[in-house]
């Protein structure tokens, strides 16, 4: 039998191996030691007062176990999901609100490093938030639109801003069913004290605060962060770029970028290409200065920039080990503590940077947006400075994958209309045509709990194979990238004719790679945008449209597969359930908010159910909307079979991108 490897990486497994032969512990060797807690797992821990914690366990726990205070079963483990929405809202939304934080600063002109990129973008955005925009000077407009967002934080009452770019009948099931986001630090305020102890104990009604809660982050904290990002960086657009550890250059000074808030990675990307800097680099023996990133801010920086991405979650510790990494920054949000312990085995140093997270043993450089340039200039120096300490201890991994990324929803929609015509219909008429048997999000984190990154390349490859669009995301986004799936030849070789003949025609892979995970947004924004388009559904509700975190770790991916739940999608997170202890909790999250949004949040650790469930969900989406049954190899068996009307439209399309001038697919600039 063939040994099952730890990570289903093969330059990521090398360096387990080697880290293993050389006694270094990482995340796997971890998860193998310390095994979950089986009632904190399942959510039949309660925690929330020093009675406790009480384990809500035995025979019949559902019907006869009780806390001390006497919190049912189905209340403690409702709780526990709700603290995660809370949690992982939080997480998106305070980086949001720094977002805001620095368009304002930038629009004011006391952030001097940062000026409004994508003035069209933010024309857009003022529009949709009813600021007068028209004639007035852009800082003007940035700094109101900075302004309105950052209401949304504060809001007592009411709606959010953005609650009304959803389609119309999904704002009115939310307003049925009171789960309305009104200010998003509210929510989150507001699911804490119903968690506390002896506060809500009916578990619907604790699960609609967690909807509304995740709905603040999705159409909140995540889509106000997409579109600042954008703003002040670019909306992306295609570009090739590279992915693996063999990004790593063995003559340059390598420095990741890892965490998720772009703002002093944009500021590093432009230090690093100075010619003072690179100067400044050959004069410590390095031939220049190589970038590379890591996890969401990766994903952030390879979306406008090109930056090659080492990767995501499970692969911070193996950087490290190549040997070749100088520095890493880390800001906020999915780092491992351990990669500071790890990194006294090497050269590299760990630079922590933002006023909220300091990790023992890492070197502290504060950032602060007035400041940026500075400290982007000192992490650089400091990278530099680290190059001649380098040793040849290290993996050495050479290994490297071609990607493209970069397909912001405003992308999506120009490269099937061009610059005039720019639409949703012909990936509608696919859809309708069966030549795109439905669409899914494939994102989320990956885990060592399981052969990292596995499942995302199980359910990439099966998916496409069944004619299924996937849009992905996060470190999703990055198994899909390293295990070579996001080229369009990728179509070519795996993708189910169908889906091949629209990928061909229009030049894209049949995986999108859509950012990070704050961009989960573009998929929401992509899904309202089917919904106006017409001829599939009028709201995002009972689409052929699926989300699916196979590999979920972080109450983030709780929170984002709760607000796709809660908008209309139907979402498969992998693993044990956190609240698998409880079934009506999970009778709650699956029937009862599918007869409320048709959408459902379920949990399941078997790939293949995972894909079976996704596919039926997509089947049974197609037959409600009375759309052509999907018939695997019905189109373009002999790849010929698209009619020629179709084919006329689609080329069109797709040259009509060709000439609009911002199209096309351009060089990575890493
Ligand atoms: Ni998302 Fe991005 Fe990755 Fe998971 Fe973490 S980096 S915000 S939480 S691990 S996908």
């Amino acid at each position: 039998m063939d040994k099952v490897t730890k990570s289903a990486g093969t330059s990521a497994e090398e360096i387990i191996e080697w880290g293993e032969a050389h006694h270094l512990e990482t995340c796997f060797e971890r998860a193998e030691k310390l095994k979950q807690c089986p009632i904190g797992e399942t959510g039949a821990c309660c925690r929330v007062c020093h009675m406790g914690p009480c384990r809500l366990v035995g025979r019949n726990a559902e019907e006869k176990a009780e806390g001390v205070c006497g919190a049912s079963l189905a209340s403690v483990a409702a709780r526990n999901l709700v603290r995660m929405i809370a949690a992982g809202t939080a997480a998106h939304s305070d980086h949001a609100r720094d977002m805001a934080m620095t368009l304002l600063a930038a629009a004011e002109g006391t952030a001097k490093d940062f000026r409004i990129t994508d003035v069209r973008k933010l024309y857009k955005v003022a529009g949709i938030l009813e600021i007068e925009f028209e004639g007035r000077p852009v800082n003007d407009v940035a700094r109101d639109v900075a302004l309105k967002f950052l209401e949304d934080f504060g809001r007592q009452t009411g709606e959010l801003n953005y609650n009304k770019r959803a389609p119309g009948k999904t704002q009115e099931r939310w307003r049925k069913w009171g789960v309305a986001p009104r200010g998003i630090d509210r929510e989150v305020v507001e699911a804490l004290h119903r968690t506390s102890v002896g506060v809500d104990h009916d578990a619907d009604h604790l699960l609609a605060q967690g909807i509304r809660t995740a709905l603040a982050d999705g159409w909140g904290g995540c889509m106000i962060s997409t579109d600042i990002t954008d703003i002040l960086f670019g909306t992306p657009k295609p570009l090739r770029a590279e992915s693996s550890f063999g990004i790593f250059k063995e003559d340059e000074v390598n420095l990741v970028v890892h965490g998720h808030e772009p703002t002093l990675a944009e500021i590093i990307v432009d230090a690093a290409s100075s010619p003072e800097m690179i100067e400044y680099a050959k004069s410590r023996g390095a031939k220049g200065i190589n970038l590379g990133g890591m996890c969401c801010t990766a994903n952030e920086v390879l979306m406008r920039h090109g930056i090659p991405t080492a990767g995501g979650f499970t692969n911070q510790e193996l950087g490290i080990m190549t040997g070749l990494v100088d520095a890493m920054t880390v800001d906020v949000q999915c780092i491992m503590p351990a990669i500071t312990r790890l990194s006294e085995k090497f050269h590299t140093k760990i630079i922590t940077t933002s006023p909220k997270a300091k990790i023992p043993g890492a070197v502290h450089v504060e950032y602060d947006e007035h400041h940026a340039r500075e400290t982007a200039e000192k992490i650089v120096k400091m990278a530099i400075d680290n190059f001649p300490n380098r040793t040849s201890e290290g993996s050495h991994i050479t290994r490297k994958t071609p990607l493209i990324a970069g397909f912001s929803h405003e992308y999506i929609e120009y490269m099937q209309g061009g610059k005039w015509r720019a639409s949703f219909r012909p990936l509608n008429d696919a859809i309708m045509a069966g030549r795109i048997r439905g669409v899914v999000g494939l994102v989320g984190c990956d885990n060592p709990r399981v052969q990292a990154t596995s499942i995302h390349k199980y359910l990439a490859t099966e998916l496409i194979k069944n004619d299924v669009l996937i849009v992905s995301t996060g470190c999703g986004s990055a198994a899909c990238a390293t295990a070579g799936y996001l080229t369009p030849e990728t179509a070519l070789e795996n993708a189910g004719p169908g889906l091949r003949e629209v990928c061909e025609a229009i030049g894209i892979p049949p995986i999108l790679h859509l950012g990070a995970c704050v961009d989960n947004s573009r998929i929401l924004t992509i899904a309202t945008a089917m919904a106006h388009e017409g001829g599939l559904s009028d709201e995002i509700a009972g689409m052929p449209a699926v989300g699916i975190a196979p590999e979920w770790m972080s109450e983030k991916a709780i929170a984002i597969g709760t607000y796709f739940a809660a908008s209309g999608v139907p979402v498969i997170m992998g693993g044990e359930s956190p609240v698998g202890a409880s079934r009506e909790v999970e009778r709650i999250m699956t029937e009862v908010w599918f007869e409320r949004y048709m959408g459902a949040l379920h949990f399941e650790p078997d790939p293949e159910k995972i894909l079976a469930m996704t596919l039926d969900y997509i089947d049974r989406a197609r037959e409600n909307l009375k759309l052509r049954k999907y018939e695997p190899g019905k189109f373009g068996a002999e790849r010929v079979l698209m009619d020629m009307a179709a084919r006329r439209e689609l080329e069109r399309s797709a040259a009509g991108a060709a000439h609009a001038g911002v199209g096309g697919i351009s060089e990575s600039q890493g």
